[in-house]
């Protein structure tokens, strides 16, 4: 499923509705399963994005305030990319490792991500990752999804947040400046600044939290101070680009990485190369590899193409039309000659070539 943004500009000139009775019954909806509950968990998908984060504390929240639960977000994995790490920060967000949450839940809830997707971990006390019965997602919707006794998922929204940001609005809640900003920055970062995969739900959002969100807490969170590391790890990518398909695509091997994060990131750098349709970048973090693939050409799907090649790897992918990533366990098995099989694979779906390609710094 592609989310073509022409068909939402960011220009519509429509005024902006209020708060549709579909949210009012969604939340409804929502409430009346997690009532019947005392202790809700709420996952991220691990190493969350600002999206994932906000969305969790957000729904944490919510269910707190309207359903009477204790209601705790936790996530997996970690957070390493520099702006994630200051909007906790900076944020003070009320979220903690899922290594460091104890005790039984008797409701667990997925955002940003589906219970098939596989990329999230729960607590020691919960192995069987049960009861998992709300996962609110705006990525394409897993069939297994519709097993939740509650599940918001698939549609044409950008972010998770703007669902979160839909559920607070109908149920009269307005979030404080903290909760407010990582909203609005979840919005702000899945759909790069409004203008990738953004539908009118998302701008609707975004006008909704505009006066409530901390400008300065947010200018401090999109420009932070990043270790030296993150230098060497772009140096280094760059160094070892090559172009494919006379400078359609590029591929990156960045070797070790010091974060996960730095995968996508460089993905997303590439991608706006002059004249590029496709990018993918892969790095080795803790026996895992991660990679990530940024499209520009519309005729793809991303999180499909992800899917379907890294299906006889292992691991577990996600993505939608123009992003996609995946981490493959390698089980002590080398990144290199895997990170190289993938890309051969990649390049046979687009009908490239395989081959060692020619250096983007020549
Ligand atoms: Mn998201």
């Amino acid at each position: 499923m592609s989310h073509a943004p022409s068909a939402r500009s960011p220009h519509d000139a429509r005024p902006i509705q209020p708060s549709s009775l579909s949210s009012v019954n969604k939340v409804r909806r929502l409430i009346a399963v997690a009532r019947t509950r005392k202790r809700a968990l709420v996952l991220t998908h691990d190493n969350p994005d600002p999206d994932a984060v906000a969305s969790a504390c957000g729904l944490a929240w919510l269910l707190r305030e309207c359903a009477g639960v204790k209601a705790q977000a936790a996530y997996g994995g970690i957070i390493g990319r520099a702006e994630n790490k200051a909007m906790l920060k900076v944020l003070h967000l009320p979220i903690e490792p899922v290594a460091r949450v104890r005790g039984k839940h008797d409701l667990l809830c997925l955002v940003d991500t589906q219970p098939e997707v596989g990329n999230y971990s729960a607590p020691v006390e919960h192995p069987e990752r049960r009861p998992l019965q709300v996962a609110i997602d705006h990525h394409p919707a897993r069939p297994a999804s519709a097993l939740c006794a509650y599940h918001d998922v698939g549609g044409p929204t950008g972010a998770t947040s703007t669902l979160i940001a839909q559920y607070l609005r109908a149920a009269g809640l307005v979030p404080g400046p903290q909760l407010a900003t990582a909203l609005f920055y979840g919005i702000k970062s899945d759909t790069r600044d409004l203008g990738r995969e953004v539908d009118r739900s998302d701008l609707e959002s975004y006008a909704w939290l505009f006066p409530l969100y901390d400008k300065t807490a947010l200018s401090h969170i999109e420009h932070p101070s990043v270790p030296a590391p993150y230098f060497a790890a772009y140096h280094r990518a760059y160094e070892r680009a090559r172009l494919h398909g006379g400078g359609s695509a590029v591929v990156v091997d960045m070797g070790e990485v010091y974060v996960p994060e730095i995968v996508p990131e460089v993905a997303e750098k590439l991608v706006s190369l002059d004249g590029l349709r496709w990018s993918i970048a892969a790095g080795a973090y803790r026996d895992e590899l991660y990679f990530s693939l940024r499209l520009n050409d519309k005729r793809f799907n991303a999180g499909k193409l992800v899917r379907q090649v890294c299906a006889p790897f292992g691991g577990s992918a996600g993505g939608h039309g123009a992003m996609a990533g995946a981490r493959i366990p390698l089980r002590g098995r080398m990144a290199e000659p895997m990170a190289q099989l993938l890309f051969a694979a990649f390049l046979r779906a687009f009908h490239l070539e395989p081959g060692p390609g020619a250096p983007l710094v020549p």
